[in-house]
């Protein structure tokens, strides 16, 4: 089209097409312009909702300038791109990052309070994007930050959910799931393609024919079919102009499907298809770490794969180069087991619809994909019945079929005669009825796999991949160690601090080189910066005290321990085991004289988290919590001493507040159940310090900080096996204090026992599979350590100044290039600033 006209068009549309200014007067004219025009109200009538929806309008102009940049040099120079595919992406809000990333907060905090309105207020007025469970998805968004934030051409693809991770209430003390209408007003953080649109089929049935040479030809044809629409997320980078893209898939009904009915002469039925239709991608599955093995989660899992895949392959064809080319120009990342049907899809469109051999295509596959996984628990492995699975996807069922036997025969001729081994292996489980392996499919279709940190990547080679290590090697399982930025988690949330940093170490470099935090090691003998330093612990403490004081109507005061636990709640993370050590606390402060109390260091542990609305323990396990807390907060005998509370709805936006506020934060899994962890790399980075188990990424920052900056407790991964073992055999007793506290529980001290019976169940001898009682003894001892530290306020503000100094490694930054460097082989591409028409 551009070709075609005259250069004084061409001129016209560059002159015009030139970036905003960004000075003030130019965003206070585009925040006024968006109030007058797209939200016709005028100024007499704002209020802070519709500040924000103005001024997030202004930011996102900003936002789609540096996207279209970005995203018009990129396709000229066409690199090798990585797309990660991933069902969650938690991104929570969006404002205040844009606007710290794009370098604008200072300019739109003066634009703003000249108009009236202050940030802060406007900034609370946004709703979270809360499209994902907990640490997996929110990992998907510190990676997208850093891919911008470094220059990497890399593309999220994922769900546009309807309805987000449910919203928690806790009504009398139990937790109650009410529906996230986080799109009930507009969202100004998306743009909707509706040019975009890819039919994605359903069921049916195949076709096979011989061709002219006399091969054999599969054809699916789909008994129903849907569509899915594009609505792309930009994300900025940090001091950078690059700005990627997250592009989130909708389902809507097809035309075409509606008329079919229609002509039948089923006008209820048309209707009632369309609906179905929609369903797709109405609600986020709220399960963590376990698989709830619907239907509907299955076409989910379809619909995005296949829309995605469409979308990669369309843009690949556009560079015409060769099919072998493919994987040059395309990584994709598969986050979890949720996209592996992706493998399947692409071996169907190379074989059925564009007619490679199978041997062909199956090179490009696997030379493209690779696979991160996140959990060993069993419960959270994902397997597809056959029968369904056959249902919805007939052809994709008879591609696993042969990926299975071509696999298992090349295993066969490698060892022979073990049908153990071939069993174990197989994609296929042999169980009634059959089940499909998604994490053996994930393996298999994959040039490189990878766990989440240096235990768990070991972990996963010595368990559930251990025959997989031995018939491909070493090398193709590798550890990638998680990592959470900094921008959000640091900079934004904790302004006070990081403005600290910048001061003390000349310049704010150490917000892209996180390893420069380092420097801040040598100011631990600095009485005047540690002054400053816990100063800001505690301005964040008081901001934490008022969002309790609102949300639990419970007064706690900033100068106790802030102790804290918040993660989604999982008998494997232990929160029981949390509660029962309070409750502990609780029975030895009501022993004590008064001379005594005098010593007690006073502590508020301060618990949150969602249960999966199924998950039966673990919601008995929040209301354990919230009835200790009812009996301890109004004792008299304890006052200050101890508080308890629990801090409902918990997400990222609650948990920017409470992240930089602690001073010690839990992370006490079994150890070997906890892949990683992502939020104690966010707690040690704000200068909490923190209690943990030799489990996930504890082990790595233990290693970074030294044993004098952390609290272990607990007993190792290896030696798991072995207690559950005499546990079950040999009748070990339980631990004494902990039975003196499941009595007190069964005494009725915190209303009616009955309750708590089956969770008191969970420990009874032999049952004991988290080793709560076990590592009872050994976490009461550490908790009494952290006392004794938090006592000696100097020497634990040099703790806390050295925690933070020794966290470079945790940065998201960090992560992403080792991916880049190691499985993906893409490299950066910092987008010049000026106009690309
Ligand atoms: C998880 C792990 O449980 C968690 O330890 C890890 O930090 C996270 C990101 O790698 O992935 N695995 C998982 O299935 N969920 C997780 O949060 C839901």
């Amino acid at each position: 089209e551009k070709a075609k006209w005259p250069k004084e068009t061409v001129d016209l549309w560059a002159k015009l097409s030139k970036k905003e200014a960004n000075d003030i007067e130019t965003i206070q004219r585009s925040i006024v312009h968006h109030v007058t025009t797209t939200l016709a109200r005028a100024a007499y009538n704002m209020d802070n909702f519709s500040a924000y929806q103005a001024v997030a309008l202004s930011t996102r102009d900003r936002l789609i300038s540096r996207w279209n940049e970005t995203q018009g040099q990129l396709s000229k120079i066409d690199p090798k791109r990585v797309y990660y595919l991933s069902l969650e992406f938690l991104l929570g809000r969006s404002m205040d990052n844009a606007l710290l990333n794009m370098g604008l907060k200072g300019t739109y905090d003066k634009s703003i309070e000249k108009l009236g309105f202050n940030m802060e207020d406007i900034i609370e007025s946004e709703v979270d994007a809360a499209l994902g469970n907990g640490g997996l998805g929110r990992l998907a968004a510190c990676y997208m930050d850093s891919l911008a934030t470094l220059d990497y051409p890399a593309w999220g693809y994922g769900l546009r959910y309807n309805y987000g991770i449910f919203q928690q209430r806790i009504v009398d003390g139990y937790q109650t799931e009410y529906p996230d209408y986080w799109l009930n007003f507009d969202n100004p953080w998306e743009l909707a393609r509706l040019d975009i649109s890819i039919q994605i089929g359903f069921g049916g049935h195949v076709q096979t024919t011989q061709d002219e040479y006399g091969v054999t030809r599969h054809n699916w044809v789909p008994g129903q079919s849907v569509q899915a629409i594009a609505y792309d997320v930009p994300i900025p980078g940090y001091d950078t102009e690059n700005c990627n893209n997250i592009r989130l898939w909708r389902s809507k009904p097809t035309r075409v499907f509606d008329l079919t009915s229609f002509n039948e002469g089923n006008y209820e039925k048309s209707v009632e298809d369309a609906t179905n239709a929609e369903k797709i991608t109405s609600v986020l599955y709220p399960n963590d770490n376990t698989m709830a093995g619907k239907e509907l989660r299955l076409k989910q899992q379809y619909f995005w794969t296949a829309a995605s895949l469409h979308d990669i392959v369309r843009r690949f064809k556009k560079s015409m180069r060769e099919w072998s080319d493919f994987p040059d120009q395309v990584a994709i990342q598969l986050n979890d087991t949720h996209p592996t049907l992706a493998i399947v899809e692409l071996q169907r469109l190379l074989v059925d619809e564009e007619m490679l051999s199978w041997d062909d295509a199956w090179e490009i596959v696997t030379k493209t994909f690779a696979f991160t996984n996140h959990t060993v628990l069993p419960e959270a492995m994902e397997k597809w019945s056959v029968p369904m699975f056959e249902y919805l996807l007939p052809r994709h069922l008879q591609i696993i079929f042969d990926i299975n036997l071509f696999f298992l025969q090349k295993v066969e001729k490698k060892v022979p005669n073990d049908r153990g081994l071939l069993n174990r292996m197989s994609i296929i489980e042999e169980a009634q009825p059959q089940q499909i392996r998604m994490a053996h499919l994930a393996v298999v279709g994959s040039h490189k796999v990878n766990g989440v940190a240096a235990l768990h990547s070991n972990l996963i080679k010595t368990t559930i991949f251990k025959d997989f290590v031995e018939y491909y090697g070493e090398e193709k399982f590798i550890n990638m160690t998680n990592g959470v930025t900094p921008r959000r988690w640091l900079h934004q949330s904790n302004p006070q601090l990081s403005a600290l940093i910048t001061q003390t170490l000349g310049n704010d470099k150490w917000l892209k080189d996180l390893s420069l935090l380092k420097g801040l090691a040598a100011k631990t003998g600095d009485a005047a910066f540690r002054k400053k330093w816990m100063t800001i612990k505690r301005n964040n403490k008081v901001r934490l005290a008022e969002l309790i004081k609102e949300r639990c109507q419970v007064e706690v005061s900033p100068d106790a321990l802030f102790d804290v636990q918040v993660k989604r709640i999982h008998e494997y993370k232990r929160q029981f085991m949390n509660i029962l050590s309070v409750i502990h606390r609780y029975r030895t402060i009501k022993s004590m004289t008064a001379a005594q109390k005098a010593s007690v260091q006073p502590r508020v542990v301060i618990f949150g988290g969602k249960a999966a609305p199924g998950y039966y323990i673990a919601k008995l396990v929040i209301k354990l919590i919230n009835s200790v807390a009812a009996v301890v907060n109004q004792d008299p005998a304890v006052g200050d001493l101890l508080k308890v509370v629990f801090i409902p709805d918990y997400n990222v936006s609650v948990a920017e507040v409470i992240v930089p506020a602690s001073d010690i934060s839990q992370h006490i899994s079994t150890a070997g159940t906890e892949a990683s962890g992502t939020s104690n790399m966010k707690f040690v980075l704000n200068g909490g310090l923190i209690i943990g188990t030799l489990d996930g990424a504890n082990v790595e920052i233990l290693e970074e900080v030294g044993e004098d900056n952390i609290f272990i407790f607990g007993c190792m991964a290896h030696e798991v096996e072995d207690i559950r073992h005499a546990q079950r055999y040999r009748g070990v007793p339980m631990d004494p204090a902990l039975q003196g506290v499941i009595s007190a529980i069964e005494k009725g001290t915190f209303e009616d026992p009955k309750i708590f019976q089956p969770l008191i169940s969970t420990l009874t001898v032999g049952k004991d599979f988290y080793l709560i009682s076990s590592d009872f003894a050994s976490y009461i001892a550490a908790n009494q350590q952290v006392d004794a530290a938090y006592k000696k306020q100097e020497e634990w503000s040099k703790k806390s100044i050295l925690c933070t100094a020794h966290m470079g490694k945790f940065s998201s930054d960090r992560s992403v290039k080792e991916y880049a460097d190691e499985i993906w082989n893409i490299k950066p591409y910092s987008v010049e600033d000026e106009g690309h028409l």
